[in-house]
């Protein structure tokens, strides 16, 4: 194993650490619960109780190396698991349950997203609720042209989530129809002069699928 494989397990590592503390963390003071109660919130299927909203939780990394250049290295979206990062290639929900969806935001790059995307629709009460970093707009329902860093789009749904630079953001929403849906990032973060190649073109980075069962 090469120096610059390892750089990038103890990066995934790290971030995986540091980003369950940091969930957890705030789990605890959203809910105010223990550790020991509050602990099943966390992620993943098995760990939801049918009776409290569903917990899915997405990391957003910074500077993922991407395609064989070690130089070239891009943001990603994970889905956060018992076992640690998984990919969001493909990301499973349950139907007919409210779902707490939580997504902890490493990247501070910004830049502008389409003009229809500047609005948090498709969630309750059409709010995000930052609460790390840009905790001055505490209910987030729109965002200046050229601030946010990412967003969380299903557009089949109707849902559009603006993530801010270096931030944790909470919203809840329910979905009321199963099926496969895709899910996309709305800012041009990826490569190429327009900034819509590279992570942008490619599933489970700033795009994927959503299955609601
Ligand atoms: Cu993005």
């Amino acid at each position: 194993m090469n120096t610059e494989n390892i750089a990038i397990i103890l990066m995934i590592v790290l971030i995986s650490t540091f980003a369950g503390v940091m969930t957890q963390t705030a789990l605890n003071a959203d809910i105010g619960k223990s550790p020991s109660n509050g602990s099943a919130s966390t992620s993943g299927a098995a760990a939801n109780g049918a009776s409290s909203p569903y917990q899915l939780t997405l990391v957003i990394a910074n500077n993922v190396p991407y395609g064989s250049s070690s130089n070239d290295t891009q943001p990603r979206y994970y889905v956060m698991t018992a076992n640690g990062l998984a990919s969001s290639a493909s990301i499973t929900v349950p139907a007919h349950r409210l779902i707490k969806l939580t997504i902890i935001n490493y990247d501070d790059g910004t830049d502008n997203i389409p003009d229809q995307f500047l609005n948090v629709t498709g969630v309750l009460n059409e709010t995000v609720t930052p609460t790390v970093g840009n905790t001055s707009t505490y209910q987030l329902r729109s965002i200046p042209q050229g601030d946010d860093s990412h967003t969380f789009t299903i557009t089949s749904l109707g849902v559009n989530i603006i993530v801010p630079p270096t931030s944790i953001v909470t919203t809840y929403l329910e979905f009321n129809q199963t099926g496969t849906f895709s899910w996309q990032c709305y800012n041009p973060c990826g490569l190429g002069q327009t900034g819509w190649g590279g992570a942008m073109s490619t599933a489970g980075w700033m795009s994927g699928h959503i299955t609601v069962v």
